[in-house]
This record gives structure tokens, sequence and C-alpha cells, in this order.
């Protein structure tokens, strides 16, 4: 056997390996050390908790964040809250209050360590792997498991190597450097992949600039995305006053990658994701100076002090146009107590921006939807249709300095064009102050401790056990890189509904057929046809559990990504492929299908019979299911399967 170097993944991997082998395509099993939710999707995460009946987390490390739901237009998201704080206090898990950040923003600050693992209930997780963590995204239920000390289970990745070579030129960011890696791969290109990022031009990029790609990674459908620990990781965790958590790591110098891609950050200048997708990628020169009506900047992907210092020093002075409204939140409370000490707030204040609270807000539809048909400029991670909350907006995705420089003229405009670029002075230390992270209680004083249940929070659906045959119409056929946007949508209006799935059940893919819901009701069962890349984007479960709700039993596509595919299986949902894929031409909507051998081939690991009733044909699908996921299918659902049920 000839030994081989690791890289920074596979040293990851192999201190947290359970069970598999680290052979891609194979199923592996990770020791999860810290887990995250955020509350849209914490508050099913922790129902799913609850019903496993375990005491306390059995992780090192579990953070529960309140950062999306913060529009309180009802009492729905208040309740939530509420249930959260308490859930939190009594399991043994960390608190963070709203009004304290957005969660990869302030794990990143406060928590996040490098070589740990590290299991968040939202796509963006893995933006820890800016520190050197392996942060991956997951449904709200695999990490329930992993708070309770169970195993999270892969397909071991191919390893991605994107060697940084040069230095970025001035105003040319880190943003820039993420949306290149995106026109070159393209929102399929991650996926079964770890996004692993080597090279010299490491050493010229800080941890939030690290950050931002690693968390922009999630739109590749990489598996996650990761950077060395070097001295800079050191650097800033000793800035948070944390250096004691950090240790080196870096890729073994005879490392072997599957893949290999070369990006000179000195070749790089500003670039911008036009609508509707994040790898519609083109230089901002090549668009042109299009008239803008918004302009927003934050989200967990450019909301660190030195993304928004930059932003102050290029508004510092000016007034924003007349006909823009620019939008403004600071990551977390940190970046905002310290852009106010420094004096840089009350610039962004001068020039006239609209300083919103540190939370996701306008990045998930929370506020600020854009005029009819407006241009919407973000320094967000996703400009999916419809997402902003105004269906017809157009949403650019691009740097905060092109965002600003923007904002300032009213139209698109190339930070390059305004001189030279401002100096800015980063810090040696931050002001660490953690008390909006309440502690949880002690194991004694929680067993008196009771949860708060609001009456938004209804039963969480379960899944059906697999029967050996399933005949069904298919309810809906939709094209390539639908997103969970379009399955389960977000926004102001919908999300407060998180932990009510019925309620919920009646946005289900409103935006690609509005009588859904109904013709899934009508149907009893349902089958779902789709093109490639079904489901990218978040890691929210709902997207399976309202179609389990609406009586959803099979969906047959392409391909999947990789979240939503374990999230049907964890639903009890049956995700299978086309085997040839010109076979998705073949179905038409209503077509009534029968999956009449569907158990013993699955147990078999067999090819998959589809019968086309309307069209009397036949077709071969492809389940490709490990042991343990067969056996989750077998009881409906990995809930089911958890409680032995
Ligand atoms: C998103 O950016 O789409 C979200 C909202 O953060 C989701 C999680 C959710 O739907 O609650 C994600 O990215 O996983
Ligand atoms: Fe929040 Fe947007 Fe980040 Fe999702 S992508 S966690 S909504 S800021």
């Amino acid at each position: 056997m000839i030994l081989v170097g690791f890289s920074i993944t596979q040293k990851l991997i192999s201190s947290h390996l359970v069970s598999g082998k680290m052979v891609p395509g194979e199923e592996i099993g990770l020791k999860i050390d810290q887990t995250l939710t955020q509350d849209a999707t914490g508050t099913m995460a922790y129902l799913q908790f609850e019903a496993m009946g375990i005491d306390r987390v059995k992780t090192e490390l579990s953070v529960s964040y309140i950062d999306h739901n913060t529009l309180q237009s009802g009492f729905e998201n208040a309740d939530d809250h509420k249930f959260l704080q308490t859930v939190a206090k009594k399991r043994g898990i960390y608190f963070s209050r709203p009004g304290n950040g957005i969660c990869h923003q302030v794990h990143l600050e406060r928590f996040g360590k490098p070589g740990k693992t590290l299991l968040g209930s939202d796509s963006h997780t893995p933006t820890g792997g800016g520190i050197g963590m392996l942060a991956m995204g997951a449904g709200g239920l695999d990490v329930a498991v992993a708070m309770g000390g169970g195993t999270y289970y892969i397909t071991m990745p191919k390893v991605v190597n994107v060697k940084l070579v040069g230095k970025l030129s001035p105003w040319v960011a880190a943003k820039d450097v993420i949306l290149e890696v995106l026109r070159q791969l393209t929102v399929k290109g991650g996926v079964g992949k770890v996004i692993e990022y080597t090279g010299e031009g490491v050493k010229t990029l800080s941890v939030p600039e690290r950050a931002t790609i690693t968390n922009m990674g999630a739109e590749l459908g990489a598996t996650t995305s990761v950077f060395p620990s070097d001295e800079i990781t050191r650097e800033f965790l000793k800035a948070q006053n944390r250096e004691a958590d950090w240790v080196e790591l870096l890729p073994d110098a005879d490392a072997v990658y599957d893949e290999e891609i070369e990006i000179d950050l000195s070749a790089l200048e500003p670039l911008a994701a036009m609508p509707h997708m994040p790898d519609k990628v083109k230089t901002v020169r090549e668009i042109g100076p299009i008239k803008v009506d918004q302009v927003c900047i934050g989200s967990c992907t450019n909301s660190s002090l030195f993304d928004m210092l930059k932003v102050a020093a290029i508004l510092k002075g000016k007034t924003v146009h007349p006909d823009v409204s620019l939008a403004i939140s600071p990551g977390s409370k940190q970046v905002l107590k310290m852009l106010s000490d420094m004096g840089a707030l009350s610039d962004i204040i001068a020039a006239g921006a609209r300083i919103l609270e540190s939370a996701c807000g306008p990045c998930i539809g929370m506020g600020q939807a854009p005029r009819s048909g407006g241009v919407s400029l973000r320094t967000f991670n996703r400009n999916f249709e419809g997402r902003s909350g105004t269906a017809d907006a157009q949403v650019y995705l691009l740097s905060p300095e092109t965002a600003a420089a923007s904002a300032i003229a009213g139209v698109l405009t190339d930070p390059r064009t305004l001189g030279d670029m401002p100096e800015i002075e980063m810090p040696s230390s931050f002001i660490i102050d953690d008390n909006m992270i309440v502690p949880p209680a002690s194991a004694d004083e929680a067993e008196k401790l009771e949860i708060v249940y609001g009456p938004n929070i209804k039963e969480v659906p379960k899944g059906k056990a697999l029967e050996s045959e399933l005949t069904a119409p298919a309810v809906l056929k939709v094209g390539d890189d639908i997103t969970t946007d379009h399955i389960m949508p977000a926004g102001a209006k919908i999300l407060p509904y998180r932990s009510n799935i019925p309620f919920l059940s009646q946005f289900c893919f409103r935006q690609c057929d509005e009588n859904f819901a109904e013709n899934c009701k009508k149907a009893g069962s349902a089958i779902v046809i789709g093109g490639l890349n079904y489901g990218q984007g978040s890691s929210r479960e709902h997207a399976a559990l309202v179609p389990l709700y609406l009586g959803v039993r099979a969906v047959i596509t392409k391909s999947f990504a990789r979240m939503h595919k374990a999230n049907l299986i964890n639903a009890g949902i049956l995700p299978l492929t086309f085997k040839n894929e010109a076979d998705y031409d073949r179905i038409d909507k209503d077509d009534m299908l029968s999956l009449p051998f569907i158990k013993d081939e699955i147990l078999g690991d067999k090819e998959i019979t589809l019968k086309n009733i309307t069209k009397n044909e036949t077709y071969t699908l492809m389940g490709g299911f490990s042991a343990r996921q067969k056996d989750i299918l077998l009881s409906g659902g990995l809930l089911n399967y958890t409680s032995g049920v």
C-alpha cells in the first residue's frame, strides 16, 4: 500500500470517523463535536429532539440562535423564541438571544474551533470552514440526532483543491473570489465534494474573508468548504480572546486531491451574480451601469466588522443616491458595538443608510422587499426568484465595496472607479461581552424547569413505513435547479409558521403551481417529478416535512442536492433518480405512476421499476441507499427509526 499525505478535509474526517471507509462515494459516519440551530429550523429540530426523549445534549457544545424570525408582526415568532429559550436552558444548550447576531457570524466569533466538527440546521454552517472546522449544514432532525450524541452520516466527498495564487487587487474582495468559483463550477459543481483552499494566496486572506468564501460554498452544493488553520487563524482567535482554542491544521505537502483548480487572485475584478442564480456571474463592467432601487449590505456572508468598516469608509462624507434605499445589517452585536465605538456607525448613519438589527433580515425576506420589478444589489448569498419578497424583483449578489459604491452612484458601479481604496485598520482585539448568550442550567436545576409551548406549535408529521407497492399520480413536474425556496418558500409572511406544518402546507410549491397543495390532498398519495439538482439551497427540512404532510411519497428526479435528499429520506419520502435521464421527458403532469416492486427492489439493491400507467410505459430508476437509509425508509423516516417505532 502506498501511503500518501492527507488533505485538511481528510484529516478532519479521519479524526472524527465513526464508521465507513474514506473512499469517495461510500457512506461514512462522523462524530459531531458542536451543533448550532437557528430559530427558523430550530423549533422543529427541538420538537424532534423532545420526541426522542433525551434529557441533555451530549455534544461538546450546542448553541441555539435567534436570528431569522425576528420580525414580530404577530405572537408566533416571540412564542417560538420562548420555546427555544426554555428548551435550551433545560437541555444543556447555550442560547444566543435575539439581537446578538446571525448564527454563523456569532459562532465564528465566539465558539468555533479549528479541528472540530460542527453540524448546523442551516446550509451556511460551512462558514466555520473559514477557521478550519469541518462545518456542515443539515436538516433539523439530523442536528437533533447529533445533539443526542448520534452519528452524522454523509457520503464520503471528493476533495477539490482550489489553489489560490497572487493577491487581491485594491477594491476586489473575497466575495469576488467565491463568485469566480461559482462562475467556474456552477451551483451543481460542488455536489458530493468538499472545496479545500490552499496555496500561497490563502495567506493573504483574513478570517472574515475566508469565511465569506466558505459560507457561499453552500451555493456550489458542496458538502462544505475549508481553509487551513494557520497563523492568521491564530491572530483572529487571539483578537477574540480565544487563542487557547487554536490548533494548527494544514494539508500535508504530499496531500492528494480528486480535482484541482487554480485561481489567480490578482487577476480577479469585481463580479456580480445576476438574477436569479448565484452562478450567473459576470464582471460588474460587463453588466454596466444599470439603475438601482435598493442596496442591502449584511447577511451571514458579508456582515463582519471588516466588511462594515469598508462600507463606512466608502460612505463617509457622502449621501445615498436619492433613488436608492440602502439597508445595512451588521452581523453581530459585537460588530455593531465596535462600529459604534470606532465612530464608523456614525459615518454610515450620516450617509443615510437604514440600520437594521443584527439578524438575517432582508436576506430571507424579513422586510425590505424591493419595489415591483425593482433592482436590488445585495451582499448576500442567494438571489433565487421571489426570495426577496417581491416576485419580479431583480436581485444581484456582489461585494460590500461594489454595493456601497453603487448606493452612492445610484447605478451599478465598479468600485475601482472610486480612486484609491481607503486603508482599513482592523483592531488587534475585539470587544468581548457575551452578555447576550444565556448559558444552560445545571443538570439538577434543569429538572425543575418547564418548556413553554406556544399555541402556534403543532405536531411534527411522521412518515409511513415503506409499502411493497406504491401507486400515485405525478402531481407536479418541475425543471432543473429547483430550490428549497420553490418547494417551501420563506419570507416574513410564512416563516412564523415553521412550527405549524398544516398551516405552512398551503404555500408549498406555490411559485410553481398554486394548486399543488389542493391537488396533493385530492390525490391522497402523490409523486413529484424533478430535473437536475433538485432541492438545492437551504437545509430546511420543511421542504420535506410539508410534502410529507401533503401525501408526497416519492420524488423522482435527474439528480438531488445533498441536504434535501437526506431530508427526504429522514421524512420517509423516497428520493429516486432516472437511470436514463431522457425518461424525464416521457412523464407528464397527472400521469398515473406505479412502483410495483418498490420494497423488494430497494431492499435487494435492485434497479427500480417505474410504470407509467397512463402511457403504458415502463422506465428504470435508481435508489442507491445505504443499509442505514433502507432501515430509515422501512421505518417511515428517521424519527420513527430513532425512537424505534
Ligand atoms: C436560507 O438562507 O435559506 C436559510 C433561511 O437560512 C435556510 C434555513 C431555513 O430555511 O430556515 C438555510 O440556508 O438553510
Ligand atoms: Fe440568514 Fe441569509 Fe445567512 Fe440564511 S443566508 S442564515 S437567511 S443571513
